[in-house]
C-alpha cells in the first residue's frame, strides 16, 4: 500500500496486536508506529513484565503463542514445573522461552535502560521493523476497584482472579505521562487509528498518558477505531463481561459512543447494526482477524477508510 501518511496504532494485547501485524504487512515500516498500553506491566518474581508489549512484540516477531493470545510458540515449562516444586510463584505462568525476555527486560533496566530502550532492542531481536513504542516510561500500572471495595492490581484481578471480581472501577494513574518517543509518533501522525482492544483497560490507559488525548483530539487528520465486539460479543478476554457488569449495551455502539468525538470515523463488524452514533462516519466489513490473509485485509480496508476520511 503506498501511502505517504505517518500512521500511528494504538494497541492493546490481542485484538492490538492483529491489528498491527495487518498494518505491519502494508505499510512502510518507517511510516507505521505501534503505541501499546503498558498498564498491565508488573513486577513478578523480581522480573518486569509487559504482557501487551510482548504479545505485539511476539506477533510481530512470528513467534507468538496464537492458541492463549499470550507468551510464545512452542513453548517449555521445566521452569514453571520446578517452581511449583519449591513452592515459587507458579500463578503466573512464565514458560522458558518467555523468561528470556523477561530476564532480558528486567537486566536491561536494572543497569538503567528505558522501557522504550528495551523495546528497540527487542526489535532488533525479533526482527520486525515498525516502531513498537511503550504508551510511557515510567510505571503507570492499572488497578482495578472491585463492586466489593477490594482494589487489586490488573494481573491479580486478571489472572489470579480470572477476571471474576465485578469492577466499579478501572483506576488509572494521575500522573502518567508519554514515553517521548510515543509522544513524537504522535506529534508526526496524519492517522492515528484505535486497535480493536479493550477501550476501558488497554485504549484509555494509552490516552491518559499526559498529553495524548489532546494530541489525538488536535492533530492527525483522521482517527479511526475499529469495534473490539463482533456480532454483539467480544472476541476475547473481560470486555462483553466489564460492559454488562456496567450496565451497558455490549455493542459496537456502545463502544462508538465511548471514543466520541476522540475518533473521527469507526470500523465495525457487518454482523452488527450501524452504531447510531451522532452522524459519525462508519464502515462495515468483517472485522475477525482469525488468519494473516485477514489481518492484512482488515488492515488495508480501516487504512483506506481513514485516507477517505481525510479526503473528505
Ligand atoms: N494470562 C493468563 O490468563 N494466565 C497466565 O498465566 C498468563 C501468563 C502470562 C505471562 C506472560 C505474559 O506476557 C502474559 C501472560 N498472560 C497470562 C496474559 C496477560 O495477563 C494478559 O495478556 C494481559 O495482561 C491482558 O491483555
Amino acid at each position: 500500500m503506498d501511502t505517504e501518511y505517518k500512521i500511528v496504532c494504538l494497541a492493546g494485547g490481542v485484538g492490538g496486536a492483529k491489528l498491527a501485524e495487518g498494518l505491519a504487512r502494508i505499510v512502510p515500516p518507517e511510516q507505521l508506529s505501534i503505541i501499546v498500553n503498558t498498564g498491565d506491566d508488573f513486577q513478578h518474581a523480581g522480573l518486569y513484565i509487559s504482557p501487551d508489549l510482548d504479545t505485539v512484540m511476539y506477533t510481530l516477531g512470528g513467534v507468538a503463542n496464537t492458541e492463549t493470545g499470550w507468551g510464545r510458540a512452542g513453548e517449555t515449562w521445566n521452569m514453571l514445573e520446578t517452581l511449583s516444586t519449591v513452592n515459587g510463584p507458579a500463578w503466573f505462568k512464565l514458560g522458558d522461552k518467555d523468561l528470556a525476555t523477561h530476564l532480558t527486560r528486567t537486566y536491561i533496566m536494572s543497569v538503567g535502560g528505558t522501557l522504550s530502550q528495551v523495546t528497540r532492542h527487542f526489535r532488533a531481536a525479533f526482527k520486525f521493523k515498525p516502531a513498537l513504542i511503550p504508551m510511557s516510561d515510567d510505571p503507570v500500572p492499572t488497578n482495578i476497584e472491585t463492586k466489593k471495595g477490594d482494589i487489586l492490581p490488573f494481573q491479580e484481578w486478571f489472572v489470579r482472579k480470572s477476571w471474576k471480581p465485578v469492577v466499579k472501577n478501572v483506576l488509572l494513574p494521575e500522573d502518567g505521562r508519554l514515553s517521548p518517543t510515543a509522544a513524537q509518533a504522535l506529534q508526526n501522525a496524519d492517522i492515528v487509528l484505535i486497535a480493536p482492544s479493550n477501550p476501558f483497560v488497554s485504549i484509555d490507559p494509552i490516552l491518559n498518558m499526559y498529553p495524548a488525548r489532546a494530541m489525538v483530539e488536535d492533530l492527525p487528520r483522521a482517527v479511526v477505531a475499529v469495534s473490539p465486539i463482533i456480532g454483539g460479543e467480544a472476541v476475547k478476554g473481560p470486555l462483553g463481561k466489564m460492559m454488562a457488569d456496567w450496565g451497558m449495551e455490549v455493542s459496537a455502539t456502545a463502544v462508538a459512543n465511548h471514543y466520541g468525538d476522540l475518533i473521527d470515523g469507526f470500523v465495525y463488524d457487518s454482523s452488527d447494526e450501524m452504531p447510531f452514533t451522532a452522524d459519525m462516519p462508519a464502515h462495515a466489513t468483517n472485522t475477525l482477524m482469525q488468519s494473516s490473509e485477514n489481518r492484512v485485509s482488515v488492515a488495508q480496508e480501516v487504512l483506506e477508510f481513514a485516507i477517505s476520511l481525510i479526503k473528505r
